[in-house]
């Protein structure tokens, strides 16, 4: 059967904020979980992954998890090990000893954001492409896969692995244009996420069925995954503001953009 009752963790960020208003209309009925209190929710959970007795409490009786809390930006490595790493493996353990059957992973493009971004007529990067983390985030994230692949293997727990591009409710930087991820299409993958029958440790990348699209969908197509959106109606107005990405510019020869950068250089 469907999932109905789904823990959300992340809840007060961008991209929870953005789901919890999306996902009911699919049939959900949500429980939320943030270490900050969720706005205009009251009855969100307000726990850190850090505390494993409130993060067993959180996922008992829930049919699945859609795990987005976390770092979500580059940052010291003992923050992205406690909240990540061992958050991510917390979250894991609780839902394996609670029986439930399916989480779905908020990775990143990070996870493999060394990738040279394709240019011209070069193929689209497939999702079995070698993981090459361009932060101490996208390690946490390529981690998260591997623990999701363990716990599939060992215990029989499902996992969806989203890499995701930029969901954000419009692009704002010209790679972007390349790995948008509609809010409306993000709620589309999460759904398609959670309802496709026997997924094991299915990785996907996460965005829109842009025109400049630098990666292979059709992991994510697999899954029932039907993306309604394009990027291209901004390229105009980002392209005149930011110009083309540039060949020798060190911050757009890699999927990960300006994560490769130290610092990382807003735009990403
Ligand atoms: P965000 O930073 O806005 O939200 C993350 C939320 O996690 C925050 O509300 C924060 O309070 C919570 N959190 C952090 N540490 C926690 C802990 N120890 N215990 C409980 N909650 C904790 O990030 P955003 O953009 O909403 O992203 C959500 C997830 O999706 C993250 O895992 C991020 O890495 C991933 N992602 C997002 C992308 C995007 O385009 N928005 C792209 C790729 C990945
Ligand atoms: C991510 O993984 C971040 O969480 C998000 O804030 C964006 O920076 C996104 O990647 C991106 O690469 O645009």
């Amino acid at each position: 059967p469907a999932p109905r009752t789904v823990l959300l963790t992340g809840a007060a960020g961008g991209l929870g904020t953005l789901m919890r208003d999306l996902l009911p209309a699919y049939g959900y009925d949500l429980r939320l979980l943030d270490l900050r209190p969720v706005e205009g929710a009251p009855d969100a959970i307000v726990a850190d992954l850090a505390d494993k007795d409130a993060v067993r409490e959180a996922v008992r009786g829930v049919d699945a998890i859609i795990h987005l809390a976390g770092i979500s930006l580059e940052a010291p490595f003992e923050k992205i090990l406690k909240a990540n790493i061992e958050g991510t493996y917390h979250l894991y353990e609780a839902a394996h000893a609670e029986g439930v059957g399916r989480i779905v992973f908020a990775s990143s493009n990070h996870a493999v954001g060394y990738t040279p971004r394709p240019q011209g007529a070069d193929p689209l990067i497939p999702i079995d492409t070698p993981r090459r983390p361009d932060t101490f985030y996208g390690l946490s994230k390529s981690f998260g896969e591997d623990l999701a692949q363990f716990y599939w293997d060992k215990h029989g727990l499902e996992t969806v692995s989203v890499r995701i591009g930029s969901c954000f409710p419009e692009p704002t930087s010209v790679r972007m244009l390349s790995l948008w991820m509609s809010p409306a299409d993000g709620a589309r993958l999460l759904h398609a996420a959670l309802t496709a029958e026997q997924v094991g440790h299915t990785v996907v990348y996460g965005s829109s069925a842009n025109t400049r699209l630098w990666w292979d969908l059709t992991s994510a197509r697999a899954l029932g995954y039907d993306p309604q959106d394009d990027s291209e109606p901004y390229a105009e107005k980002l392209i005149a503001e930011q110009g083309e990405l540039q060949d020798g510019n060190e911050g757009h020869a890699y999927l990960g953009g300006q994560f490769v950068t130290d610092p990382p250089i807003w735009p990403y």
